[in-house]
């Protein structure tokens, strides 16, 4: 392997912000990726330690936490379990899986901090900053709606719109408002402290500069804003619910949630190597004992032989490439990421994944209608990642790769091998005639797999890799079908035992390719094969199972999904996204009041359409003819859109008699039909729940 200079690798995924539960968009474009590496590099032996936690601070959690009537510390409790247990579920190997609202973090990215102040790195800045006088705070960005100057919308963020999409800032909305209070908020000095990336881009695009080999997406991304020009950027941040400023006259604040982030990284490394982390720690953190750490923390973020790796979203990009490594050079000592494998986003059924909207497969809910199928999750979003773009996830693609691959080729072609060796030997491994060329040239093939898959994983193309892997599968798959061992067993029971050999060498050298991929899978195919985990140096190799060794039973690997489990999962996904719109839709303000006379008034009786028509050359109008107990009248309304008239013909309805009858497209309309409006604009009758006696009165 090319990396002989790195003794050891310090991998991080990105912290989820503990807000709420994580769902296929994250496991896609961070954690499978990051895991599929990891898990790769411990089965070559590798030194390795695999780091993650939650983000529990930033105004999203808080933003939640007032949302919900609760402190931001019980949100954070709640999610990091949520969380915690969805990785742990899916078989994401984190050593740990930490959290920034522990001590050990708040002391390291204080003491960072109080590092670069020490050092005289920051510049103090005084600048405005709204302040809500009624709640007593200044705002952060997310904490002001106002009026978008650039597409009118009334709800914009103090730092995006959402509706048009702009990057704002808060002095740019017009008529802000604090949503803490309503108030409108007034501009106040306070200060801050900055880190001067603009005097330190000179070694930022030397460190950039240097990663040519970086991802297009991620490179391209770094250069742009570097040509920008880099500005000095607040590290600070007026709020109370965060990691405290550890320097004095920095009361009321706190370090800026992207500055306490990615030092978790670090704080969970520390926690990791901490020998007398108590037992109650381990358990809250994930902590895995199989996974020990072979070093200390600072050997795994100082020494030069140590690899750093950052899998992220691309919506982390620049601070994982820009600001925490200008924040490492300032503080010295750190080796930076030798890479940032950030991929794209993934969108679900051809829309974006939201949270707000619900619009998004949760991870625990997918275990609730999927409990063992956790690898055939991984192995889509493998398969359909969103390495180099965007990526559509979809049930039916799900179902389909389910079937056709995992089903078809792979679970068949390992199922096919262990069958028959049951059947015709016992369950024993056999040899028997001399190989054929096929044989030969199978055994060739099948020696390349291992290091071509390596070398994808190596360069992050991970879906490459399981392409590969699959490849493999396929060839035994094809071997079977083609040497047709069920047949010969008749006249040719030696080459049975050839072939079958072959079959179950390829099978676990599967079993061993597969562990990155489709952990679960992979242990289930050791133990039916009845062997130990092997390493992946050992793959490659036709001596896997040695001769008369015992197979145990076979069962499936992977079972076909079938329409109506898919069915549901898509009507799920329908009704979050009708209850969504009947959420989001706004209803009509309240007029003023009306006396009770007024109301007395109207004179609204049930009645029954007797005739409906189109009225011709327009769109909307039916004529209506109504018996409504008193008499029978002609009403024209504008329903044609909504209704035909055949359907209505019959229906009982509610009729104001005493509107004052007018000519519209030259029919005099003697009365009005009641209608709901939905704020979607669909309209139903308002009638009795059965049938009325025409004339009833409705008051
Ligand atoms: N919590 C943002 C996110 O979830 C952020 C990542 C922090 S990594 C140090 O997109
Ligand atoms: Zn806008």
């Amino acid at each position: 392997m090319g990396n002989d200079k790195f003794k050891r690798y310090t991998v991080t995924a990105a912290l989820p912000y503990t807000n709420g539960p994580v769902h296929i968009g994250h496991l896609a474009g961070v954690y499978i990726p990051a895991d599929i590496y990891v898990r790769f590099l411990r089965s070559t032996g590798k030194d390795v330690v695999f780091v993650c936690g939650s983000d529990e601070h930033g105004v999203p959690i808080t933003l939640k936490a007032k949302k919900e009537g609760v402190s931001p510390q019980e949100v954070v409790d709640k999610y990091h379990k949520i969380i915690g247990d969805s990785f742990r579920d899916f078989g994401i190997a984190f050593n740990i899986y930490h959290r920034t609202s522990s001590e050990t973090h708040h002391d390291t990215a204080s003491g960072f901090f109080k590092t670069l102040y020490d050092k005289g790195v920051f510049k103090e800045e005084e600048t405005e900053q709204y302040f809500d006088e009624k709640a007593g705070a200044f705002l952060a960005d997310r904490y002001i709606i106002g009026t978008c100057p650039k597409c009118s919308n009334e709800e914009a963020y103090g730092d995006q719109c959402e509706k048009c999409g702009s990057t704002l800032s808060p002095t740019e909305l017009i008529n802000p408002r604090s949503t803490l209070s309503g108030a409108q908020p007034v501009l106040r000095t306070t200060k801050n402290w900055f880190l001067p990336l603009d005097t330190m881009q000179p070694q930022i695009e030397a460190y950039i500069d240097a990663h040519k080999d970086w991802k297009p997406n991620v490179y391209g991304q770094c250069k742009s804003w570097l040509s920008g020009g880099l500005n000095p950027r607040a590290m600070t941040r007026d709020l109370d619910w965060g990691v405290k400023v550890p320097v004095e006259g920095a009361d009321g604040k706190v370090l800026y949630v992207w500055f306490d982030a990615p030092i978790g990284y670090i704080s969970g490394t520390k926690d990791l190597c901490d020998a007398n982390l108590s037992e109650e720690k381990k358990k809250e953190y994930y902590f895995n004992e199989s996974l020990k750490p072979k070093d200390s923390w600072e050997t795994y973020w100082y020494a030069e032989d140590t690899k750093l790796v950052h899998f992220i979203g691309k919506d982390n990009i620049v601070f994982h490439c820009i600001i925490f490594p200008a924040m490492l050079m300032a503080h010295g000592s750190f080796q930076l990421a030798d890479n940032v494998p950030a991929n794209e986003f993934l969108n679900l059924e051809g829309d974006k994944i939201s949270t707000s909207r619900n619009w998004a497969v949760w991870l625990h809910e997918y275990l609730q209608d999927f409990p063992d199928k956790q690898d055939v999750l991984r192995y889509v979003l493998t398969a359909t990642a969103p390495e180099t773009k965007d990526n559509d996830f979809t049930w039916k693609d799900f179902q389909a790769r389910n079937n056709n691959e995992l089903v078809a080729i792979f679970g068949n072609f390992v199922n096919r091998v262990l069958v028959l060796s049951h059947k015709y030997f016992d369950g024993k491994v056999m040899m028997g005639s001399a190989f054929t060329e096929t044989d030969l040239q199978v055994m060739a093939e099948l020696k390349e797999y291992p290091s071509k898959i390596a070398a994808s994983i190596e360069q992050y193309r991970f879906r490459e890799a399981l392409s590969e892997f699959m490849s493999l599968a396929r060839m035994g798959n094809k071997y079977l079908a083609d040497e047709e061992p069920w047949k010969l067993i008749k006249t040719d029971e030696e080459r049975v035992k050839t072939i079958l050999n072959i079959g179950l060498q390829i099978a676990s050298n599967l079993a061993i390719l597969a562990q990155p991929f489709l952990p679960f899978s992979a242990q289930k195919l050791f133990d039916m094969l009845n062997m130990d985990v092997q390493d992946w140096d050992k793959a490659g190799t036709l001596d896997l199972l040695p001769l008369g060794h015992q197979l145990n039973e076979a069962s499936l690997l992977f079972e076909k999904i079938e329409d109506a489990e898919i069915e549901a999962q898509i009507q799920r996904l329908m009704d979050s996204k009708k209850s969504n719109e009947q959420a989001s839709m706004k209803v009509e303000e309240a007029k003023p009041n009306v006396s009770f006379e007024q109301f007395s008034s109207m004179d609204i009786r049930i009645g029954t359409i007797l005739e409906a028509e189109k009225v011709a050359k327009t769109k909307k109008l039916l004529k209506l003819k109504i018996d409504t107990g008193i008499d029978q009248r002609t009403i024209v309304s504008g329903i044609a859109e909504y209704f035909e008239p055949e359907q209505i013909i019959g229906k009982q309805v509610s009729v104001l008699i005493n509107l004052e009858p007018r000519e519209i497209k030259g029919i005099l309309s003697q009365g009005m039909i009641l209608m709901a409006e939905n704020p979607d604009g669909t309209l139903s009758f308002v009638a009795p729940e059965s049938v009325f006696v025409n004339g009833s009165t409705v008051r």
